[in-house]
């Protein structure tokens, strides 16, 4: 198991920005906080099941936001919104869903709405949340811009059924928005991108990253985590792989890098997982065997990242990462290419 995160031995902010860059270590590339897991049904201002998948944001004011998957007891999802100072605790969550389906306006919505994805994009000075909507046809992609949290302009579906994971970079590629999805194909479930002019009308729809085969641990189902991760060598992906066995699915983390300006070019794929359920917290819950992030946020330093992820569906949980680590050992434990041929 990963060693943990002594929340007493956290170094204040301005340490952390004054630190030399340590060496990186082989393993482990993410590590625990041991307060783990940081939100769970209990937090709650009303009744829920579980809360679990949340999209993360760094504020303005130095706040973090994580728009949380909060499951009711209906079975249903919508979204709900927790702010913290530090990200890791204090966390004033709203007292109602922030982000509730809408079904009369956008039946594509009526089983729910999850796993949020957020990107803030400098050119609108808006945040684009890009989230499931759930409904008979499967599950879909919709998408929200918003200022504050608080009031959502609604795009409605972008990406019909079956198709998720889906987050938009930050700003445009040769002038065109460009959205990372992952829609269900007779080809499998590979990661796909699509570029549009106006956020509404997409096309040039290209496959960047296929599920592996046989007995890789990504062999069944791959899907983006959290949104890509600008970074000098390119757009960095956390991605999830799922592999089925004889009890259930086991969902781990990988990493792969595309090109800045042509982020359809795959340019390193790692090849092990680098994070997988090994808490009890994440073996066990609804979904046993599910370590799910839909966001990070990036601290002062510029290179720690702190994962926010969904842990067995039931509860939120954080690790955090360096950046440099990450592209480090992606140098040395990956391929170049999609990885169907593996
Ligand atoms: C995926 C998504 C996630 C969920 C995961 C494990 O397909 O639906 O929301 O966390 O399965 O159940």
């Amino acid at each position: 198991m990963n060693p943990l995160i002594d929340p007493a031995a956290l170094p204040e902010a301005s340490a952390l920005e004054q630190a030399k860059p340590e060496p990186c270590a082989d393993v482990p590339l993410f590590t625990r906080y041991s307060g783990n897991p940081i939100l769970s049904r209990q937090h709650w201002p009303y009744p829920i099941n579980s809360v679990f998948n949340a999209g993360a944001v760094r504020l303005p004011d130095g706040d973090t936001l994580l728009l949380c998957r909060v499951e009711d007891r209906s079975g249903l999802s919508h979204l709900c919104a927790a702010r913290s100072q530090n990200g890791i605790d204090g966390w004033h969550i709203d007292p109602k869903p922030t982000l509730m389906a809408s079904p009369r306006d956008y039946p594509e919505e009526i089983w729910g709405i999850e796993d949020p994805r957020i990107t803030y994009v400098p050119e609108l000075e808006k945040y684009a949340v890009a989230y499931t909507s759930f409904a008979r046809g499967g599950p879909g992609v919709s998408l929200a811009l918003t200022k504050d949290f608080r009031s959502f302009e609604r795009f409605g579906v972008i990406m019909p059924p079956e198709d998720k994971d889906a987050a938009l970079l930050p700003r445009r590629i040769n002038g065109y928005w460009a959205l990372i999805h992952r829609p269900m194909t007779v080809l499998g479930a590979h990661m796909w991108i699509s570029y549009s002019p106006d956020l509404q009308h997409w096309g040039s729809h290209k496959v960047i990253l296929e599920a592996r085969r046989g007995g890789w641990w990504d062999a069944n189902k791959i899907g983006l985590c959290s949104p890509p991760i600008e970074t000098p060598s390119g757009w960095l992906m956390i991605y999830h792989g799922v592999r089925r066995t004889a009890s259930g699915s086991i969902y781990r983390l990988g990493l792969a890098l595309f090109d800045l300006e042509h982020p359809e070019i795959c340019l390193q794929r790692g090849s092990s997982w680098i994070f997988g359920p090994d808490a009890s917290y994440e073996r066990t819950g609804d979904v046993h065997d599910v370590v799910f992030p839909c966001g990070q946020t990036i601290a002062a330093d510029g290179d720690t990242i702190n994962l926010y992820y969904g842990a067995a569906d039931s509860t939120i949980a954080l690790a955090t990462g360096s950046i440099r680590c990450l592209l480090s050992w992606l140098d040395a434990n990956s391929s170049a290419g999609v990885g169907s041929e593996q």
